[in-house]
């Protein structure tokens, strides 16, 4: 319900996955609020062994968990490892909300991505078009992995009471992204390949594809505020879309890259790559209507991921 409040003050909050882009937003974004931040690492829990997973939250009694933790990767990777996309992600969150359930664990917040939604749902996509129709093929262990979050934490919170709730974003990017091109997403991709052709003096770069999908970009830093006022405002058994509400061509985010990076060459489309998705806006009204709106510029944001990039990663 909109407007429940509940407070983190004193609270001990588990960021399952601290180390990706999300759950290090996530830490950075909870140290301006009143709670103890609880991280452990995949080299002390597996988060895919259960006894681990229940084992760890017996002795550190959380009483806020985000789940931030996943197997995720950009539109190559999600169509050529299936079964690590549909395999980590169902064992991770079934582990960590059954686990959630048997410590008593008071506000539990699961993450999915706008892939969930049917391939030709009604643009913008509103939370009831989930289950309306075939998902987007080279996503769908990933997306299907999601709708079983979701549809876990609606069930404990209807046999158990439990306060679970999850919240969509769309395609994320900004600080902490996996900047690799095979495996990660376009915009990590394209600062890369955009960073390397100005370098190299190069007088193309390739983006896979056509060029034409529309796609929402928000910046992580936002998403992390977003996902605090969930916790603090929302609790009830919907999933919330959580994006900007503004679309653009693969075309231009390449062409607002060029311009952040100083690349000023031509676009070569490599067609023999999937486009996936024709478009993915998100209906952001009842996130807007709860009282959150987005608010990093595109470019804004694409000039933090860029820094970030230049400073934590060796290139020419
Ligand atoms: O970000 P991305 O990999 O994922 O690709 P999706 C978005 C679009 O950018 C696609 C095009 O149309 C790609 O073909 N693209 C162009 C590129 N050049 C590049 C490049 O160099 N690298 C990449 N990665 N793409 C993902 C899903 O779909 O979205 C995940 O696979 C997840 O499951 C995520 O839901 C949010 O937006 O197509």
């Amino acid at each position: 319900m909109a407007g429940t409040d509940f407070s983190l003050s004193g609270k001990k909050v588990w960021v399952a996955g601290h180390r990706g882009m999300v759950g290090s937003a996530m830490v950075r974004r909870l140290a301006s609020e009143d709670c103890e931040v609880l991280t452990v690492g995949r080299d002390s829990v597996d988060l895919r062994r259960q006894d681990a997973v229940e084992r760890w939250m017996r002795d550190k009694r959380p009483d806020v968990v985000v789940i931030a933790a996943a197997k995720v990767g950009g539109i190559l990777a999600n169509s050529t490892l299936p079964s690590d996309f549909l395999y980590d992600n169902l064992v991770i969150e079934t582990n960590i909300i059954h686990g959630a359930h048997l410590y008593g664990v008071s506000k539990l917040l699961f993450l999915g991505s706008s892939c969930i939604y049917p391939r030709l749902a009604a643009q913008p996509m509103a939370e009831d078009a989930l289950l309306t129709g075939p998902l987007e093929p080279t996503n769908e262990w990933y997306a299907i992995a999601k709708i079983a979050g979701i549809k876990l934490c609606q069930a404990y919170r209807q046999q158990h009471g439990c306060d679970f709730i999850s919240a969509m974003p769309t395609n994320l990017f900004g600080p902490g992204d996996n900047f690799d091109v095979q495996a990660g997403h376009v915009v990590a991709g394209l600062i890369i390949k955009a960073h390397q052709a100005k370098v190299n003096g190069s007088p193309s770069m390739e983006l896979w594809g056509t060029g034409t999908p529309l796609r929402e970009f928000l910046h992580v830093g936002d998403l992390a505020d977003a996902l605090v006022f969930l916790l603090k405002h929302y609790s009830d058994a919907p999933h919330i879309n959580v994006g900007t509400g503004t679309e653009h061509t693969i075309r231009q985010l390449a062409e607002t890259i060029g311009k952040v990076v100083g690349f000023t060459g031509e676009f070569r489309f490599d067609t023999s790559k999937p486009d996936g998705s024709p478009r993915k806006l998100m209906d952001n009204s009842r996130l807007h209507a709860l009282g959150w709106r987005a608010h990093t510029s595109l470019e804004e944001g694409l000039r933090e991921a860029y820094a970030w990039y230049l400073a934590n990663h060796s290139h020419p």
